[in-house]
């Protein structure tokens, strides 16, 4: 693919609110965006979605650039890349640290999709003209907040809401909800807040229609989900805890109900999340993209993917003006009735405005993926 160079840069970013969960509360965000740059200027785009502290996992901000800078990028400077698929092979050697990985590969695959003249969904295979998407309410101080904000969600279309919770702040506030808004589809995500002891307070959820309930229990658990799954009706969905297509399948073996909730970067990239939704596709596992507060670029990379026909739920993607103030791609990344129409210009299809990306920046550093011993200069 001629990839010559690798900018990391580090930006700082304020959240317009607050977002809080079961596991913290947070109104900025530092992050890598990565640019991958072939041998006629071409670019390509991704965006870490690793916390600064390891509380949704235990990558961050600085484990991912410590990865990248030294150990994935060496290892890209040992091997030739013909296809993007090829990266997650090359960086298979390493374990974990699925968003450092996830981060390159991604920038990777925007880069070959330009190289190609076609959209990023179309380099997939998502046939998709528009994707649905719902939206993601993080705790608030009263009832009457969150009764708002759904008000204003529901005026704008959006096609489901996913409410957090956590002990102390479940029932009584889905019940709230559900009798000002008994028909829309709703789900709730407990980011890991319970225990296998919590099954009958749990259970109480099965009374409102809900579509799910996201990752209750512990973030590294499979079998005690399934355990639970037993205890409820409403089915259980898993993020936090699925890594891999091996852990789909084990989670999927042991419960049959399972929703799969889809996160690039906690799977290590796009390759191994094509390889889940095939198998998803295959057994008809309900799946949906996920979201990690994203900026445009994030934002992009799960709209091309949610064009996969696998994704038959709503999304976490919510517009860029739900979080931002402004993004740093151009356009914003827009939802209209709940729906985003997918972009069919090569890559992405946002371009990357470098002087928004300026302004938030606060580090950068250029890596050559060059080396004179690689295989790739050889033949160049
Ligand atoms: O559990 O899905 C989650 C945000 C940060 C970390 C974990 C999660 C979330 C969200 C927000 O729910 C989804 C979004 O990007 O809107
Ligand atoms: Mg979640």
């Amino acid at each position: 693919m001629g990839i010559e160079r690798i900018i990391l840069r580090k930006v700082r970013v304020k959240m317009k609110n607050p977002f809080r969960t079961s596991f913290s509360s947070q109104q900025t965000r530092e992050l890598y965006v990565v640019e991958v740059i072939d041998k006629n200027n071409l670019s390509g785009w991704c965006e870490s979605v690793a916390g600064m502290y390891p509380w949704y996992s235990e990558e961050t901000t600085e484990s991912v650039r410590h990865i990248i800078e030294d150990i994935l990028v060496p290892l890209m400077r040992k091997s030739v890349i013909t296809h993007p698929k090829e990266v997650s092979n090359i960086f298979s050697v390493v374990r974990g640290n699925n968003m450092a990985k996830a981060v390159v590969e991604g920038a990777v695959w925007d880069l070959f999709s330009k190289q190609q003249g076609i959209s990023l969904a179309q380099a997939i295979g998502g046939t998709k003209k528009e994707v649905e998407v719902g939206v993601s309410i993080g705790l608030q101080d009263d009832v009457q907040k969150t009764l708002s904000l759904i008000a204003m969600y529901m005026k704008e279309g959006y096609k489901r809401v996913k409410l957090k919770i956590e002990p102390g702040n479940d029932v009584e506030l889905v019940q709230a909800v559900r009798e000002v808004f008994p028909d829309i589809q709703l789900m709730v995500d407990a980011n890991s807040a319970y225990a296998l002891e919590d099954a009958s307070q749990l259970a109480k959820l099965d009374h409102y229609n809900l579509t799910m309930i996201e990752q209750p229990l512990a973030y590294n658990d499979i079998f005690d989900h399934a355990d639970l799954q037993k205890e409820l009706k409403t089915p259980l969905c898993l993020d936090e805890s699925l890594h891999s297509l091996d852990d789909v399948i084990k989670a999927y073996k042991l419960n049959k109900n399972l929703i799969v909730n889809l996160k690039i970067g906690r799977v290590g990239g796009i390759t191994e999340s094509l390889k889940i939704h095939d198998y998803c596709l295959a057994h008809n596992i309900p799946m949906w993209c996920g979201g990690m507060l994203e900026l445009g670029i994030g934002r992009a990379h799960n709209i091309a993917m949610t064009t996969l026909p696998a994704f038959t739920l709503p999304g976490d993607t919510a517009a860029s003006s739900n979080y931002w103030l402004e993004d740093i791609i151009e356009p914003e990344v827009i939802v209209e009735d709940g729906i985003i129409k997918v972009p069919t210009t090569p890559g992405i299809g946002y371009a990357v405005n470098y002087e928004k990306l300026k302004a938030v920046t606060i580090s950068e550093k250029v890596l050559s993926v060059v080396d004179e011993k690689s295989s790739y200069s050889a033949l160049s």
